[in-house]
């Protein structure tokens, strides 16, 4: 029988491999990961719970809210509340960010999460997933202030997504390559399965809503015309594919190669994508796959977030793409 290297082993072996992770930060890691199968058996007995549709809320954004995604954003905190390394945890579904009952003047370290995400998805039975970022804070010794949460993405020390589809998935990175893990229903154990992922360089994949074409600005038009028009022989076999739920669009490119899209355009002047909760943490794994992440002009990893629900367009993909999206966005001026 092949060896099942769990998650939690993995984690242990790099940890001897660089002499670095803290015995803290593995617990850290581990702990997220358990928290993501909870929910990952909340998401497969949504139907059989009750739980589906909406709860008639709106979120501090404006959305609709699911019974899921607060059933999700609960159990998420409950879990990682009694970590004593964790100081403060920011959700997508939360107007401001929480102390930790363990951990909010001596922890360390300040998780950011989705934790649902794709949520217009979860009454169809369509992917979604969980997003999350791990980053550590200059001062300890205080309580944390929504400050400690805005730095750079290129501070992150480590960053991951657990994604709901035909299986379940874990993939993360610490900076050091990026690797996925499917969840084995019978052993309740991520094993690795993806080891060191690495972004195949071609186009197979332009993931963006076609819909909002009439909203797009021209430079988003022309980089779509670019692929679409098969203007050079790597568009030959490029296809449209776009589920909605960004954690499933982005693990399928990541897998196939291709790159995704959601532009900033005229009703959304700041784009949709959420800085902090979204978009950071998925550059982090894509760079650390080989690939880039903008928001057309600059490296995502380089913004430094105005508000913990910031907002920004965000390309993300091959280089090549990401690339051609800039000198378009850039060609036509894009307010
Ligand atoms: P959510 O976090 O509330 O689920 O919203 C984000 C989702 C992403 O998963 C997805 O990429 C995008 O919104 C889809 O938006 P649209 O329906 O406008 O194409
Ligand atoms: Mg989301």
């Amino acid at each position: 029988m092949a060896e099942l290297l769990t998650l939690s082993r993995h984690i242990l072996q790099q940890a001897r491999d660089h002499h670095e992770a803290t015995g803290d930060f593995n617990l850290l890691m581990s702990h997220i990961a358990t928290a993501t199968k909870v929910v990952a058996r909340q998401v497969s007995k949504a139907g059989l719970l009750n739980v589906l549709g909406k709860t008639g809320d709106t979120n501090v954004q404006g959305e609709e809210v699911t019974k899921l995604d607060i059933i999700a954003n609960e159990s998420l905190k409950a879990m990682l509340d009694d970590l004593p390394m964790v100081c403060a945890l920011a959700s997508e579904e939360d107007a401001s960010f929480v102390t930790t009952r363990a951990g909010a003047t001596s922890g360390r370290y300040l998780i950011a999460f989705d934790p649902l995400d794709g949520s217009s998805n979860i009454d169809v039975n369509v992917s979604i997933g969980t997003i999350f970022s791990v980053r550590r804070r200059a001062t300890v010794g205080e309580l944390p202030t929504e400050a400690d949460f805005l730095g750079p993405g290129s501070e992150l020390v480590a960053a991951g997504y657990a994604v709901y589809g035909s299986s379940t998935m874990f993939v993360y990175t610490t900076g050091k390559g990026v690797d996925g893990f499917t969840l084995d229903p019978g052993v309740g154990e991520y094993v690795l399965s993806h080891r060191n992922m690495t972004l195949p360089d071609r186009c197979r994949v332009l993931s963006i809503n076609g819909t909002n074409r009439d909203r797009w600005y021209p430079g988003t038009q022309a980089f779509v015309d670019h692929i679409v028009g098969r203007t050079e022989a790597r568009y030959e076999r490029t296809t449209g594919r776009y589920i909605g739920s960004l954690v499933a669009d982005f693990h399928r490119n990541l897998i196939y190669g291709g790159v995704f899209a959601y532009p900033a355009d005229t009703s959304s002047p700041e784009g949709k994508l959420r800085l902090l909760f979204e978009a950071q943490p998925l550059a982090l794994i894509i760079e650390q796959a080989g690939g880039a992440a903008t928001d057309g002009r600059q490296r995502i990893l380089d913004i430094r977030p105005d508000g913990l629900h910031a907002r920004a367009t965000l390309v993300i993909g091959n280089t090549r793409e990401v690339e051609l999206y800039g000198r378009y966005e850039a060609a036509h001026g894009q307010p």
